[in-house]
């Protein structure tokens, strides 16, 4: 079938919109209409050639949601009409990982997934004969896509698909962060760097966990009043602070009875790694753990003194929230419909695909939290 795209063909070029030809799918697979798809900093890191695993020319695009058109055959949990949220870290519930109840890194397709090409090794999507590939196993930068079965997690019908999108990567990200990942208890101090479509997400995640100080650190100015919105009790901007960042962070949780200092939980959601550094060294010796939720380019290296472990600092890494997608996802999709968490005031802007470029623009100049392409 012919459907629509905006085609990354290059690193660093704009996407084209473009009409692709997708096949149907095969055995265990699923055909989705997408009906919206958020834009994350990651489709522009590997958009911009950073990505290590970037392939081109490929459909980009991971944070979407819309309705199954066909089911392959073998396809037994999911049927035509079903509204589901596409997964980028699928969940199979029966590779060791899965069973291992440690991780929700799910290895049954992630070698294919990487090649942009779907489980039985081939690509659905060509145009005019040429392989394109797909993207983080999800595509959704297409009005249609085809995905395995258990990259999919089913959701409750009366959810709007423009905004629940969003729970497809950015959402769960930042809110997994805190419950799965971390751990965050009730009255913990809390900096968060990067107060973006993550970040943001993150300090609403504290805020629903019952953290008594949620600092935001960002080097744009206007995200203050966005932090705040969400839960944030104190803003610093790394370049208003006279002298050293972290020492100013670990000053601020003082308290009388603890001169030592440092944050419980600390958060990076930027993909700089002396931010990741500095997000480490903030957190309180003895127990203090650092989660990097960013994702850095081809060849960046993190580093800090190992005396930083060793007395007692943990450094934590985490993807997609440390969600398994087709158990959790549905329940955060109920607990935005529920009024438990925010989503609406999160997506600034609403766009047609052939105005995706746009999305791409606004994300990179600070001017938007989350752009939402409509099909
Ligand atoms: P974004 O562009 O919306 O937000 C990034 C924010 O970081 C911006 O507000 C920016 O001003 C701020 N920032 C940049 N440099 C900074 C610095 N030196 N100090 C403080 N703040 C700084 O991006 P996003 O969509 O929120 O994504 C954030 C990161 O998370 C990206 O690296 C993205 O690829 C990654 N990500 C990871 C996962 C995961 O599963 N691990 C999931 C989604 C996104
Ligand atoms: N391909 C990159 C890393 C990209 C990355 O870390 N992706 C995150 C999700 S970011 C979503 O916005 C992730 O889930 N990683 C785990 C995985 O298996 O890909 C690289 O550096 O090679
Ligand atoms: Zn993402």
């Amino acid at each position: 079938m012919k459907v629509r795209a905006a085609v990354a063909f290059e690193a660093a070029k704009p996407l084209e919109i473009a009409e692709v030809d997708l096949e149907g799918p095969r055995e265990g697979e699923v055909l989705v209409e997408i009906k919206a798809t958020g834009i994350c900093h990651t489709d522009e890191f590997t958009l911009s050639g950073a990505d290590p695993e970037g392939l081109f020319p490929a459909v980009l695009g991971h944070e979407g949601a819309g309705v199954v058109a066909e089911v392959g055959p073998g396809v037994k949990s999911l049927k035509t009409g079903d509204h589901v949220i596409p997964l980028y870290t699928p969940e199979c519930r029966e590779c060791p990982s899965c069973l291992s109840r440690k991780t929700n890194l799910c290895t049954a397709i992630r070698a294919t997934q990487g090649q942009g090409v779907m489980p039985d090794g081939t690509s659905r999507f060509s145009l005019d004969g040429r392989k394109l590939h797909h993207y983080m196993g999800t595509s959704t930068f297409a009005n249609y896509t085809v995905l395995p079965e258990i990259a999919l997690a089913k959701i409750r019908e009366d959810a709007p698909f423009d905004k629940v999108c969003y729970i497809g990567c950015g959402v769960t990200t930042g809110i997994g962060a805190v419950v799965n990942t971390a751990k965050v208890e009730p009255g913990a101090k809390c900096v968060v760097f990067g107060l973006g479509g993550i970040g943001l997400n993150v300090i609403q995640g504290l805020r629903l966990v019952g953290a008594d100080m949620i600092i935001g650190v960002d080097i744009n100015p206007a995200k203050r009043e966005w932090g705040e919105r969400f839960g944030m009790t104190h803003f610093v901007n790394p370049d208003e602070v006279d002298g050293d960042l972290v020492a100013h962070l670990v000053n601020m949780t003082k308290t009388p009875a603890d001169q030592i200092g440092g944050a419980d939980y600390t958060f990076d959601c930027t993909g700089n790694v002396a931010v990741m550094r500095q997000a480490l060294e903030a957190c309180h010796r003895g127990w203090g753990q650092s989660i990097i939720i960013g994702v850095a380019p081809a060849g960046a290296e993190i580093s800090t003194r190992p005396f930083q472990l060793v007395t007692g600092r943990v450094w934590k890494g985490t993807a997609f929230g440390g969600a398994r997608g087709r158990t959790d996802v549905p329940r955060i999709v109920d607990w935005y419909m529920e009024g438990k968490i925010e989503i609406d005031p999160m997506i600034t802007h609403t766009m047609g695909l052939e105005r995706i470029n746009e999305g791409f623009e606004l994300m990179n100049q600070g001017k938007s939290i989350r752009s939402v392409v409509v099909y």
